[in-house]
C-alpha cells in the first residue's frame, strides 16, 4: 500500500443513553465533584455529534464507536447477579464510560511497526471496576471495523493485574502521520492519594506485541495525577513533530525531551510553565485535552473545550500561543460539558487511526448525513435526563437496551447487538 493514502482518522466514543454521574472514578477530580448529579443523555450524546460535525467541517477524517449494552448483563451474570439485584453494583454495570475512546486501545500505525501493520490493543481498564468490563464490546468492534488483517492486527487486553488504558496514555511523534514516529508509552507509578491507572508492565507489553520499532517508555509525574491528570492526555498531547505539555507532566522531563530531539527529526516541543499554568488550572481548564490536529493548510489547531475560556489565565495563554510563530494557528473551543462533568474533554472523546480509509469497514466511517441519521435517533430515543439515584430501580432498563438496539440498526451494526 502507498503510504501517501494514509491519514489520521479520529474514532469518537457515541455517548450511551445510561450517560450517568455516579462519581466512580478516584483520582478524576471532575467525576467525583459530580457524584450524584442529574445528566442529560441526549445534549452529551449531541454534543458529541456536533464535535465530529465540526471536525468534519475542518477537512478531517472521522469515524465512531459503538456505545456498550447497559447495564453490562454478562459482567454482572459472572457476579452471579443480575439487574435487578445488583443494588450497588448496578451503577458499575451501567456506565456509559466506553464513550471515552482514547482509552478504548492503543494504537501503532504501520510506519512504525516491525511487520508493516497498524496494531491495536485494546485496554484492559482494570483500575476501575466500571471500565474494567468494557473490553469485550471494545474488542468485538475493533475486529469488525479492522477485520483486514493484510492492514491491522487486533490484539486482545494486557492480561490483569497490569493496568492499561490505551491511547491516552499513548503518544506518537513523527516528521508527519505517513512517516516512521517515535511511541511515547507514558506510565504511572505513584499519584500521591490517586492510583497509577496506567503500569509500566503493561506499556512494555503493548509496544513488544505491536512491534513498535522506536518505543519510548516515560514515566507520568506523581504530581500531575496527584493533581488530578488520571491519564496523561489531561497534561500532554502530541501532534506530527509537535509536543504540547505542561512542564510538570513527566517524572524526568530533560531526559523525555532530549531522547525526542534526538530521535525525531524536527521536533517542537511547546511547554506551558507551571508558573503560568499550574497543573491544579491546567486540570480544571483541561487545555491539554485537546485535540491537536493538522488542517489543510499545513497549519495546527487545537480544539479544546470551552472550559478552558473560563479562566482568564489560561485563556490569554492560549491566546498568545497562537499569535506568535509557532505551529498552533488556531484555537476551536467545543461544547461537550456534559462529558467534561465526567472528567472527559474532546481528545477523551476520540481514538485516533492512522490508515488508509479505505481499509476501514465504512460502516464506521462518518460524513455529515451518517452523522444526521445518528442524531435523528438520539433525539427520538435517548432520555433527555438522568438522576443516578434511579438507576438501580431501572432493572434491565429496556428503554436504554431498545435506543441502542435503533442506533445499531441504523448503522447496519445489528451483529454487535
Ligand atoms: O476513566 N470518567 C472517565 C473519564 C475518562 C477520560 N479519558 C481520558 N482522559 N482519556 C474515567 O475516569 C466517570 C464515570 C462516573 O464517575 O460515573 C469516568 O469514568
Amino acid at each position: 500500500m502507498s503510504r501517501a493514502e494514509m491519514v489520521e482518522i479520529n474514532f469518537d466514543g457515541i455517548v450511551g443513553p445510561t450517560h450517568n454521574y455516579a462519581g466512580l472514578s478516584l483520582g478524576n477530580l471532575a467525576a467525583t465533584r459530580h457524584a450524584g448529579a442529574a445528566s442529560r443523555p441526549r445534549a452529551a450524546a449531541l454534543q458529541g455529534i456536533a464535535k465530529m460535525r465540526a471536525n468534519l467541517r475542518l477537512g478531517l477524517r472521522q469515524g465512531i464507536l459503538l456505545p456498550h449494552r447497559r447495564p453490562n448483563p454478562d459482567w454482572l451474570a459472572a457476579l452471579g447477579t443480575d439487574a435487578a439485584h445488583a443494588g450497588p453494583l448496578c451503577p458499575v454495570a451501567s456506565s456509559a464510560s466506553a464513550m471515552w475512546a482514547a482509552n478504548a486501545a492503543t494504537v501503532s500505525p504501520a510506519p512504525d511497526t516491525a511487520d508493516g501493520r497498524c496494531h491495536l490493543s485494546v485496554a484492559n481498564l482494570v483500575t476501575m471496576a466500571h471500565r474494567s468490563h468494557e473490553w469485550p464490546e471494545t474488542l468485538a468492534q475493533l475486529r469488525l471495523a479492522f477485520a483486514d488483517e493484510r492492514h491491522f492486527a487486533v490484539h486482545g487486553p494486557v492480561p490483569p493485574p497490569f493496568g492499561d488504558e490505551g491511547a491516552a496514555n499513548h503518544m506518537r511523534l513523527c516528521p508527519a502521520h505517513d512517516a516512521p514516529g517515535v511511541e511515547v508509552f507514558v506510565y504511572g507509578e505513584a499519584g500521591g492519594p490517586f492510583p497509577a491507572r496506567q503500569h509500566r508492565e503493561a506499556s512494555l507489553a503493548v509496544a513488544r506485541r505491536h512491534g513498535v520499532t522506536a518505543p519510548l517508555f516515560v514515566r507520568q509525574s506523581e504530581a500531575a495525577i496527584a493533581a488530578g491528570a488520571f491519564h496523561n492526555d489531561v497534561v500532554a498531547v502530541a501532534n506530527g513533530p509537535v509536543l504540547f505539555t505542561h512542564e510538570q507532566a513527566f517524572d524526568d522531563k530533560e531526559s523525555f525531551y532530549a531522547a525526542l530531539r534526538a530521535r525525531v527529526p524536527g521536533v517542537e516541543i511547546i511547554e506551558v510553565p507551571a508558573g503560568a499554568i499550574s497543573l491544579a488550572d491546567a486540570v480544571a481548564s483541561y487545555l491539554f485535552n485537546a485535540q491537536l490536529v493538522t488542517l489543510a493548510d499545513g497549519g495546527m489547531a487545537l480544539i479544546l473545550p470551552e472550559e478552558a475560556q473560563h479562566l482568564p489565565r489560561v485563556w490569554q495563554w492560549l491566546e498568545a500561543l497562537v499569535a506568535g510563530n509557532g505551529p498552533i494557528r488556531r484555537l476551536v473551543p467545543v461544547d461537550v460539558r456534559e462529558s467534561m462533568a465526567n472528567g472527559g474533554g474532546p481528545a477523551c472523546l476520540r481514538l485516533r487511526v492512522v490508515c488508509d480509509p479505505s481499509t476501514v469497514d465504512p460502516r464506521f466511517l462518518m460524513d455529515e448525513a451518517r452523522l444526521d441519521a445518528i442524531a435523528a435517533v438520539i433525539a427520538a430515543h435517548w432520555p433527555e435526563r438522568l438522576d443516578p439515584e434511579t438507576l438501580p430501580a431501572r432493572g434491565a432498563w429496556p428503554e436504554a437496551i431498545a435506543a441502542r438496539a435503533a442506533l445499531l440498526e441504523a448503522l447496519d451494526l445489528g451483529s454487535l447487538l
